[in-house]
Order: C-alpha cells, then structure tokens, then sequence
C-alpha cells in the first residue's frame, strides 16, 4: 500500500523511476494522490496580464519580449494603476480567482514603478483576489514590501534543469533563480515556480527539474507546466512543441512528488484539445490561465473553457482557499 505523505526527501533516482513508469499506472497513482489532497473539479483559474511589455535585457530564448530578438511585440512601458484595476475586475467577472501580474525585467528596482507596481497590488487585492506578481529578480526588501502590499504569491519560474539552463538563457544563473524564490519563501510569499517542456531539453533535464522543485521544502504551492509557446524570430522558433504524452507524464510526475501543490497546466493549453486537457486534470492538474491572452500571446478561448468547465463539472477554487504556505 503506498503513502501518500508529503516527502521532500526524494532521490534522484526515484523521481526519474517514476517519470519512466509505465504512463497509465503513473497517471492513476497521481489520480489517487490527487484525490486524497484535493477536491476533484476544483481547479484554481488564474488571468495573466502583462504590466509591461517588452523591452527586456535578458536572452531568455524562448521569450517575445527579449530586446535581443525581432519578434514584432508591442513594447510598452508600466501600465497605469487604474488599467490594472479595470482588468482585474474583468478577469474576476470571468471566473478568475487569482490575478497575475508579469513585468518583463530582469530585476525589480526600487524606483517609482516599483512603488506603483505595490499599488496595482494592493488594488488587486482589495478586489478579493489573490495577487500573484512575477518581475524577474528580487532582494529581500523588495520581497518584504510585496508581501505588506498584500501580495499572496511570487511566480519565478526554474524552467528547465540546472544543466541545461545555460542552453537557454546566459545573462543570469540557477541560483541567481533560487535565491529570488529564498527572498521570497522569507519575505513569507507563496511560490510559484516551475518549468517549460519543449526547450529542447532531454528527458533528464525534466526530472532534474522535477527533482529540484521536489526537494524545495517547503514544496512551491504552485508549479506550472508550461508548453513552449513557440514565438517568431526568437531561438526556438521552430521547436516542436511537447507532445500531449509528454505534458501528462510531466503533470503525473509533479502530482506524486507534490500532493498538496497545485499543478497548473500552464501556457500551450490552447493547443490541447477538451479530451486532452481532460486528461491532464485527471492526472493531477489543477489550475489554469483563463482569459484571451497570457503575457503576449493568446490564451484558450474563454468560451471554450466555460463549455470545457461545463462538460468536466470544474469549478474555480474559490480564492484563499488553502494559500497558506505548504
Ligand atoms: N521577466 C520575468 C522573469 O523572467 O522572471 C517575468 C516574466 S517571464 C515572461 C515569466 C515566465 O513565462 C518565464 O519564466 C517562462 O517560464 C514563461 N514563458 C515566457 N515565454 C514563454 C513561452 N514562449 N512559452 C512558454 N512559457 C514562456
Ligand atoms: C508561467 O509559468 N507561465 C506564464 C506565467 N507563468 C507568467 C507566462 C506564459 C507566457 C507565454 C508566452 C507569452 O504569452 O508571451
Ligand atoms: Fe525578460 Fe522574463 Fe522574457 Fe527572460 S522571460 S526575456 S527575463 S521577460
């Protein structure tokens, strides 16, 4: 009989068994823990904005808004207050329970549109959401002034393996990463943190990444899986997105190694058709992007998730509803 207990203890070698057991018996054990910590159909809906768009030093290289590649986006500079406001009433209007807020920097300064981007949040959350904020790197002062603002949540993603983070981006390191998510574990935020399948990446990087994530105690409170959104005139153009397998192997995995996380099947959801999201949710996802966009592409159709939610019997976790740290 397996426990089900929270362990952040996991060897190397155990995650990747797991990863590699056979997909059907992974997908039903991480059903099983599933059930067990959550409530089948409630799946957390967050919206996406972006605050400012563009512009940014970085060489990530599968992002739209490096300075470093001709992608096309429209750069723009830190949106007002009230334009915040104003979208996170239309996000909470569609079912959103949680608002997301990304900067495209490479660290948050202490200047005026910091101060501003504290009153987006303190704004967000006067409205009943949980505010969740992702602005590239963070001291220990920044994450503290965050969380007095009210944030709930940090979104700094690891994205891929230590070994293969190189591959992808030059200008900042893996523990520059970790100690932006430390600032913020101390600071007492939430975190959310995970990764991107399609990077090119091996299937050893995947549960190097998996592994990391799993051994990070307390475990993040949210990982998102993304699926590279492959975007014109960056590195990666013409990558081949990950395939569904793959997507539902890695949302498994996650769910065995983190029972009271939420797994959120992130950005690529669009490409997935409603049998095969449902598939992902039965293997242990349990919140989602709503909304027409995520930072500069689009997102599922609102429409369609309302049908998908319909047919599935999902509802929206109600907001601060177990966002207590792990
Ligand atoms: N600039 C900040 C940073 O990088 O930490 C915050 C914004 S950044 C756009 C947030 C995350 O979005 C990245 O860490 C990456 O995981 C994800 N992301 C960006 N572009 C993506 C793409 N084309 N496909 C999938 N995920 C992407
Ligand atoms: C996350 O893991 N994925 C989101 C959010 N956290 C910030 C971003 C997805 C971006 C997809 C590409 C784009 O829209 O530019
Ligand atoms: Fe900049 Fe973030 Fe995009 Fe990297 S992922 S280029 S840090 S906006």
């Amino acid at each position: 009989m397996e426990s089900f207990s929270v362990r952040h203890d996991w060897q190397r070698e155990e995650v990747a068994t797991l990863y590699r057991r056979p997909l059907l018996a992974l997908i039903q054990e991480a059903a099983a823990v599933h059930r067990y910590y959550h409530t089948p159909g409630q799946v957390q809906t967050c919206t996406l904005l972006s605050i400012k768009t563009g512009g940014c030093s970085e060489d990530c290289a599968y992002c739209a808004q490096s300075v470093r590649y001709q992608t096309g986006v429209q750069v723009h500079k830190l949106l007002s207050v009230e334009e915040v406001r104003q979208a996170a009433e239309q996000a909470k209007a569609a079912g959103a329970t949680r608002f997301c807020m990304g900067a495209a920097w490479r660290a948050v300064r202490d200047n005026r549109d910091f101060e501003r981007v504290l009153e987006m949040v303190r704004t967000v959350r006067g409205l009943g959401l949980e505010v969740c904020a992702t602005l590239g790197m963070l001291t220990p002062q920044q994450a503290q002034a965050l969380k007095e603002a009210g944030l709930t949540a940090y979104n700094h993603n690891l994205d891929t393996s230590e070994a293969y983070y190189n591959q992808v981006i030059t200008t900042r390191t893996y523990a520059d990463r970790l100690h932006t998510l430390q600032a913020a574990r101390d600071a007492g935020l939430t975190l959310c943190t995970g990764g991107i399948l399609g990077l090119g990446e091996r299937e050893e990087d995947r549960i190097d990444l998996l592994y990391t994530l799993a051994t990070l105690n307390p475990h993040p409170e949210s990982v998102p899986i993304n699926a590279l959104v492959p975007i014109e005139g960056t590195p990666l153009q013409d990558r081949e997105p990950p395939t569904v397998w793959e997507m539902v192997r890695t949302i498994a995995t996650a769910r065995i190694l983190m029972p009271k996380s939420k797994i959120r099947l992130a950005a690529g959801r669009e490409r997935l058709s409603p049998v095969e999201q449902a598939l992902c949710f039965v293997a242990g996802a349990n919140s989602l992007f709503l909304g027409e966009k995520l930072l500069t592409t689009p997102n599922a159709d609102l429409a369609d998730d309302q049908a998908l939610f319909a047919t599935l019997g999902i509802e929206p976790l109600p907001a601060f509803a177990e966002t207590l740290p792990n």
